[in-house]
């Protein structure tokens, strides 16, 4: 039995710690840190912390979900890795590819496998399926994807470059997996922005990612889109399409439910979850974006 303890009491805490309680064989839900005690308590553990590096150490803790906000993912992790603790961190691993790698070269010199990132797409059972066919041969060589990533809303604090490091670095990841290559720049185009989107956020946003082998992928990030959380994805090939059957839901706790608990069993049996390298490469093209949306053209991806 793994005794997981939950660093963040948020929406994403709440979602994991949640399903750790019920829904993951091999888990045991054992503690929950944050510092609204309150929000920690809430969430029925047998322990509660408002320091998550109090959790981290605790002898009872074999291993940690982060789910705080971006920015103390990192010393967090950190912590975990010189614990010797395995730790799923939420996505985006950090806001920097600089962080990302001192997270990649950490858990490198500790010689042990311990970090995974929360891109729970790839256990989304229609990704997996699209992934699933494209290998098989179903439409030949891929040329094109068109991704679109509409939410019905978003928070006040949400800005412009956030519509791509928290919100398209999903694409970002996707793409990788779906694809087995990197990316290698990024493009992004703006339209006139929509008359439901906050003052001063560039809202939608059209994300051109090339992808090294030569396929070109188009991301619209549309975080104002009112009418509801909309995923698409369709890859064009040299035989034909596939795409993501539509499925629009309310948010993405409720698009991705059954992803972010295939997720977390998956952790739990040490099957493969994204991990720090896949954290720096999103990052790193998630930079090149926001650079190309405050200086306008094709931004190459610096990885490594
Ligand atoms: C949110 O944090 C997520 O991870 C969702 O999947 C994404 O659609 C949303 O835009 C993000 O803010």
């Amino acid at each position: 039995m793994t005794r997981v303890g939950v660093v963040g009491a948020g929406l994403m805490g709440t979602i994991h710690a949640r399903l750790l309680a019920s829904e993951v064989p091999g888990a045991r839900l054992v503690a929950v840190a944050d510092p609204d005690r309150a929000a920690a308590e809430r969430l029925e553990a047998p322990a509660t912390y408002e320091d998550g590096f109090e959790l981290i150490a605790a002898d009872d803790v074999d291993a940690v979900v982060v789910a705080s906000p971006v920015f103390t993912h990192e010393p967090f992790v950190l912590a975990c890795i010189a614990a010797g603790k395995p730790v799923l961190c939420e996505k985006p691993l950090t806001a920097t590819p600089e962080a990302a790698w001192r997270i990649v070269e950490a858990e490198r010199a500790g010689g042990s496998h311990l970090v995974s990132v929360g891109f729970m797409r790839r256990f989304d059972p229609g990704y997996v399926e699209l992934k699933a066919r494209l290998d098989a041969g179903a439409i030949g060589r891929p040329l094109l994807v068109h991704c679109a990533h509409r939410n019905p809303f978003v928070h006040a604090f949400f800005d412009s470059a956030m519509i791509i490091t928290d919100s398209a670095v999903h694409e970002a990841d996707i793409l990788r997996w779906l694809l087995g290559e990197e990316i290698s720049s990024v493009d992004v185009r703006c339209p006139r922005a929509s008359a439901r989107a906050r003052e001063g956020l560039q809202d939608p946003q059209l994300i051109l990612l090339q992808m090294a082998s030569g396929v070109l992928a188009d991301v619209e990030a549309f975080v104002s889109a009112g009418y509801g959380y909309d995923i698409r994805c369709e890859i064009v090939g040299e035989d034909g399409t596939l795409a993501l059957p539509v499925d629009v839901s309310t948010g993405f706790e409720q698009r991705f439910a059954a992803a972010y608990g295939h997720e977390l069993r998956a952790w739990i049996a040490g099957e493969a979850v994204a991990g720090a390298a896949d954290g720096f490469a999103a990052a790193a093209v998630c930079a090149a974006g926001v650079e190309s949306l405050r200086s306008g053209g094709e931004v190459p991806v610096r990885i490594g």
